[in-house]
């Protein structure tokens, strides 16, 4: 059996700690080489390599890939929704160059495997609100929507058109509470545990009834790793997969939270990110992932809040 030697792209990312810890108890600590612009998060230091690289650079991203001999590629830099909004050029430039490096890349050196994750943001206002299906009306409204609907398509021209076995998520909201998230619009989900440890109140820049399709960290971890391990014959979408975890508005958390910690208030003030979480799917329908590898999640609201308030508590 051919020996994996991983190299993880936004390693100290909302994800790439996570899932860079992962693949290191799966793969060995000496296999999974963390990178990042930005340097090494606290929680991976002492676990493994990590070496500082721009996924731009595409130069020294071919050099590395080279004299690491990298097998398989998981390329989690990118700018998220929010952020995106307000550089979008910035925004297209990194999403889409950053993939079409790491493709070209696999494509030239034979690599195993691709992992890139697309988002529930792929979808737009004219698609399903409820259940929103793998295949429909997709018409994004914001720069990171329309760059992971054009990455989705990348993905699969290099698989049908040079045979890169690349495989994708549509993540929804990310909920975790060891490494924080970049820029998204879900964010206030995250937001909102570590406020109500510290000031028993927080103050939401989505209304109280937006309802978006959500995930706890362990499931997305599980999720990509299933993803990635499911024979190639079962991987029959080289676009990107819908994958659901919960959905939940703001109201309905910030209850779930009052039941561990009485007390807790919450107050709405809709920003900008409001417009980009109503063009949003409010739950997803991912039974083709169920079907084709064996998908299902575990967490629900109520066990994610337990968990989330027992790991931030000091
Ligand atoms: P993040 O912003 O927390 O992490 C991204 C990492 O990439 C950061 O550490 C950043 O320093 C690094 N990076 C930025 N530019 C770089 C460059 N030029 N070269 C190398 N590294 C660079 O993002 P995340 O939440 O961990 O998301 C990872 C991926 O998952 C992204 O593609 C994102 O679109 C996708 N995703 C995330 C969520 C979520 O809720 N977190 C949901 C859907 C999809
Ligand atoms: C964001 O809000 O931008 C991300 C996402 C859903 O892709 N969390």
């Amino acid at each position: 059996m051919v020996k994996e030697k991983i190299l993880v792209i936004g390693a100290s990312g909302q994800i790439g700690v996570e899932l860079t810890l992962a693949l290191r108890k799966i793969y060995g600590n000496s296999q999974v080489v963390a990178s990042d612009l930005r340097e090494e998060n606290p929680l991976l230091k002492g676990t493994g390599p990590y070496v500082s690289m721009d996924v731009m650079n595409k130069e020294m991203l071919h050099v590395q890939v080279i004299r690491q001999g990298i097998t398989q590629i998981y390329l989690l830099a990118a700018i998220l929704s929010a952020t995106g909004e307000k550089n979008p050029n910035l925004a297209w430039s990194l999403n889409m160059q950053g993939l079409l490096n790491v493709l070209d890349i696999a494509r030239e050196e034979k690599i195993h495997k691709v992992y890139w994750p697309s988002s529930i943001a792929v979808f737009g206002p004219t698609s399903p609100k409820k259940d929103c299906p793998q295949q429909t009306i997709i018409e994004p409204i914001t720069v990171y929507g329309i760059s992971k609907y054009a990455g989705e398509f990348w993905c699969n021209y290099y698989h049908h058109r040079f045979g890169v076995d690349v495989r994708s998520l549509r993540y929804p909201g990310l909920i975790s509470y060891k490494s924080a998230p970049g820029g998204g619009t879900t964010d206030y989900a995250v937001e909102i545990f570590h406020e109500a440890i510290e000031e028993n109140k927080y103050e939401c820049f989505l209304s109280s009834d937006t309802y978006l399709p959500m995930m706890y960290m362990p499931d997305a971890i599980r999720a990509t790793i299933e993803l990635m391990e499911a024979p190639s014959s079962n991987i029959k979408v080289r676009t990107s997969y819908n994958v659901s975890g919960m959905s939940f508005s703001p109201a309905e958390i910030a209850t779930e939270i009052g039941k561990c910690l009485p007390g807790f208030q919450i107050s709405y003030k809709p920003d900008y990110r409001q417009s980009i979480a109503d063009s949003w799917p409010q739950s997803i329908d991912d039974s083709v992932a169920r079907n084709d590898w064996g998908w299902k999640e575990e967490f629900t609201l109520k066990t994610m809040t337990i968990d989330m308030l027992e790991n931030l508590k000091p």
